[in-house]
């Protein structure tokens, strides 16, 4: 495979005014017939090139140019499309060529699932369905007609229908028209035996838009939640930026076969069903959260996204870190603020920093690819969002807002650069980010080291703050960042002192240099500092806090963020120590601190639930690998477990109590405050658990036996499967089948269940759920189930000393590369990390990497992340 380079970039050559398609569908022989009005760029140079056009899998039937038909020697076809000279500056060009759905595993381009047609473009797919300038910033008015055979009675694409009839021979077919110009990657094409919800909404300009969402019959009843979220998105939107939505219908598609959460097409988006479907009784809270953000983010993206494009992949984050950071605001907006924030923190800490210093360490804005399918990630995704953010706190709310306003308007309809959303913040604001525009081209995680000093006689406070960034693959020395840096002073009794005259307790500075201090003056006595509050930047703060200031900042902090935060550090310390114990055969011991640290936060009744809960969670065992300087699982394994066990043990009452206030019966409410109690109660009763008492297990049992609604079920479910004895474990699994056999969601909920359990979850538990009728290895929702379960969240099993679960991964990676390489260079993943561990699991890990490397002729997909890993 080839390497693409940012700095290649050219216009392209000619521009597309209008696409007409005709699709006929077949299983294993569809027709695509297409008719292009095409024009030289004026922008792009003199003279008339050859017109390239993008086609991978097809087969080529006609081409012919303003009617006429051009012989094989007129043209040249190769292995990734058209070549056709051209002689006038303006033609249409008609091509004719069969693709097969049916055989299209990679579910990329046109391809079945459970029977129904679907389509995903994005980025390179449309090349997969017919020959054309596959680019974003191509943008064309598509009409789309679908011929199907009548019993596909719904035919969807793009815009708005503009006819329907019957055809001759059993067969129907529908026209869609879409009014707005767009880049290939959002076309989209469903057709299948659906059924729909519907429902209205008025735009703040008064015009009524037909909210449509279609499933397979069965799940016509889990739709609800998603219609739900969907309004509440578009009210969002106008009411925060302004944006108000453009067509006069918007549907969404539920489809079972799907590569991720879920596609933005334009006015017809296509969901993961994981990321749409839910009912009280089938889906936990967490689902109902995902769906609410999932649903906003693509509603989000007709904004960025669809009206402002990306004028190259390159510029991917553009729109994905963009439209990241409006979907978490909406969520923070919609339940708790402070808990939607820990979440993506820790999310981001553990995976996006791991990335971040791993072999595929790249800028939000990457320089080069080989494969643009693996970069969708979690930089350009969550970190991308968090430059936003920093934007955001940068500029203020309404800065912000007169940014995003000036960047819509000025670049609507157009494909554009990260550049010019930087620019239009500037411009807006009167502001200068050119230092700020590093977080774009620089990759790795900034680290602050920060120190203070302070004056009793002068009353002044300094703080002394370093920053540095570590070397990542293609940068080794890197600059100083633009860093903002929120933060507040605490006092010795938890108050928070003014920082200035003006009685100011928070503030924002502004790193900006490889070192720089900052003086507070007026301050009355040795004070404490809550720094980066709110995460105000993605970087890693380095602090001398002494374990009785961490317990202050948890039980005194104004910034909820903050005292999570402060936790965790003394969770940290303390694991750190008994990692280091275990590993010099020392008798583990628990420092008394932490007990004691849980034991207030349970007592602090006014506090969120959730909250609480997120606090007396333990970092992850992913989390404490992406600490360590160099991960010994076993260490890390043993530190874990002795402290939850002791936790355990020694808050067992405090848990009952709390297990039992909030163990009632009410009817089940996706919202926040409902979410929030039931995530504490089931955090307590995780924990109740760990002790493997009878006592608990059987509130477990109980739990199992009468729950009303999917989140206590599956709480009480990974309880049971998680502790106890098997008899116990194997009986609850079993009912939990046999009652939700025919559901696809909780059947992924019970695969994955099994396969994260540490104790359930052994290599051979996972083969034999992959031998089970509900394992299939062309649907990446149960791949994702089991083994991906086992290998991201399965600690233990995974890393089992004798490198077995190492080996598997490799097997099923090979395997799958042959189906679907997008999710096979995912799945690989947790192996291309070996540099970090130690040294015989560093062995073990390379082997198994190596042999995905020597099984053959691999995937662009797979080799570029197989051959950048093992360098
Ligand atoms: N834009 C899509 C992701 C497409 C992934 C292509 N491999 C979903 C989203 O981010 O909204
Ligand atoms: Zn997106």
């Amino acid at each position: 495979p080839r390497t693409v380079y940012l700095k290649d970039y050219r216009k392209p050559d000619y521009l597309v005014d209008s696409t007409r398609l005709r699709f006929e569908l077949e299983p294993n022989s569809t027709v695509v017939t297409s008719s292009l009005e095409i024009r030289r760029n004026p922008a792009a140079g003199e003279g008339l090139p050859p017109l390239r056009l993008d086609g991978v899998n097809l087969e080529l039937v006609s081409v012919g140019i303003d009617g006429v038909a051009l012989g094989v020697d007129e043209y040249t076809c190769h292995d990734e499309g058209l070549i056709i000279p051209v002689h006038r500056g303006a033609f249409t060009l008609e091509i004719c060529n069969r693709i097969d759905p049916e055989g299209n595993t990679s579910l990329e381009g046109l391809y079945l699932s459970n029977g129904m047609y679907c389509t995903q473009c994005e980025a390179e797919g449309f090349r997969k369905i017919t020959y054309y300038p596959d680019r974003p910033d191509v943008m064309s008015k598509f009409t789309t007609t679908i011929v199907a055979p009548r019993d596909y009675p719904v035919l969807l694409s793009n815009g708005n229908e503009i006819a329907r009839g019957e055809i001759e021979g059993d067969r129907h077919f529908v026209t869609w028209e879409d009014p707005f110009a767009k880049p290939a990657y959002l076309f989209a094409l469903v057709a299948g035996r659906l059924e729909k919800v519907e429902d209205q909404f008025t735009t703040m300009s008064g015009r009524k838009v037909t909210l449509q969402i279609f499933t397979e019959p069965k799940n016509i009843g889990k739709c609800e939640h998603a219609m739900h979220s969907l309004k509440a998105a578009m009210r969002w939107d106008e009411e925060v930026y302004g944006r108000e939505y453009d067509l006069d219908i918007f549907m969404i598609v539920a489809v079972d076969h799907f590569n991720m959460g879920a596609m933005e097409n334009k006015g017809l988006n296509i969901f993961n069903s994981a990321c749409v479907l839910a009912s009280p009784e089938t889906a936990t809270d967490a689902a109902f959260q995902r769906i609410e953000s999932i649903v906003a983010h693509e509603y989000f993206h007709n904004w960025s996204g669809n009206r402002v494009t990306c004028r190259d992949w390159f510029q991917l984050s553009l729109k994905e870190g963009f439209t990241v950071f409006r979907d978490a605001e909406f969520s923070a907006d919609m339940n708790s603020r402070a808990v939607k924030r820990i979440e993506d923190v820790s999310m981001l800490r553990t995976t996006q920093f791991a990335e971040d210093a791993g072999p595929m360490s790249h800028p939000v804005r990457p320089d080069s690819y080989m494969e643009i399918s693996n970069f969708y990630t979690l930089t350009v995704y969550e970190k991308g969002a968090e430059v936003v953010r920093m934007i955001h706190t940068l500029l203020g709310e309404e800065g912000f807002r007169r940014g995003s306003d000036l960047y819509f308007e000025r670049h609507d309809g157009c494909a554009v650069t990260c550049e010019d959303f930087v620019a239009a913040m500037e411009d807006a604001n009167g502001v200068d980010l050119k230092q700020f525009r590093r977080w774009y081209s620089q990759a790795g995680t900034p680290l602050l080291e920060i120190s203070d000093d302070y004056d009793s006689a002068g009353e002044r406070y300094t703080l002394s703050v370093r920053q540095s960034c570590p070397a990542t693959p293609g940068q080794p020395e890197k600059k100083p960042f633009h860093i903002p840096l929120k933060l507040g002073l605490l006092a010795g009794d938890g108050s928070e002192l003014a920082l200035d005259t003006d009685g100011t307790r928070e503030t924002v500075l502004e790193i900006t240099e490889a070192e720089q201090a900052f003086v507070f003056e007026g301050i009355p006595e040795r004070p404490l500092p809550s720094l980066l509050r709110g995460f105000s930047a993605p970087v890693r703060v380095r602090y001398d806090y002494t374990p009785a200031q961490l317990r202050l900042l948890m039980r005194a902090d104004s910034d909820a963020f903050n005292r999570w935060d402060a936790g965790q550090r003394l969770a940290f310390r303390a694991l750190a120590q008994l990692q280091q114990d275990f590993r010099a055969g020392v008798e583990l011991q628990l420092q008394p601190e932490l007990m004691e640290a849980y034991r207030s936060i349970l007592q602090q009744e006014d506090l969120d639930p959730a909250l609480v809960a997120e606090m007396l969670t333990l970092p992850s065992a992913q989390t404490l690998a992406e600490e360590a300087e160099v991960i010994d699982a076993e260490a890390i394994i043993a530190a874990r477990n002795f402290a939850e066990q002791n936790l355990a043990e020694a808050l067992f009452e405090d848990l009952l109590e709390t297990f039992r206030r909030l163990d009632h019966d009410k009817p089940y409410r996706p919202l926040a405050d409902d979410i929030a109690e039931r995530r504490l109660k089931n955090t307590a009763l995780a924990y109740l658990c760990v002790t493997e008492k009878e006592e608990a297990l059987q509130l477990a049992d109980t739990q199992f036996a009468s729950a009303t609604n999917m989140t206590d079920s599956a709480a009480a479910l990974a309880a049971l499967v998680n502790r106890g004895d098997d008899q116990r474990a194997q009986a609850a699994l079993q009912s939990f089948y046999e009652r939700w056999k025919e559901d696809d969601q909780v059947v992924e909920l019970w695969l994955a269940v099994q396969s994260s359990s540490p104790k359930r979850g052994s290599l051979e538990a996972v083969r034999a759920l992959m031998a089970h009728p509900a394992f299939e290895l062309t649907n990446p929702n149960r791949v994702r189930s089991v083994i991906g379960a086992f290998s991201n969240r399965n600690f233990l099993q995974f890393h089992q000393p004798d490198g077995s679960g190492f080996r598997f991964l490799a097997e099923q990676v090979i395997a799958l590369d042959k189906l679907n390489p997008q999710i096979a260079a995912r799945l690989v993943t947790p192996i291309t990390r070996w540099k970090k561990y130690c040294q015989g699991q560093q062995e073990m890990m390379h082997a198994a990497l190596q042999s995905v490397m020597d099984s053959g002729q691999l995937s662009a997909d797979l080799y570029e992340v197989v051959s950048k890993s093992l360098k």
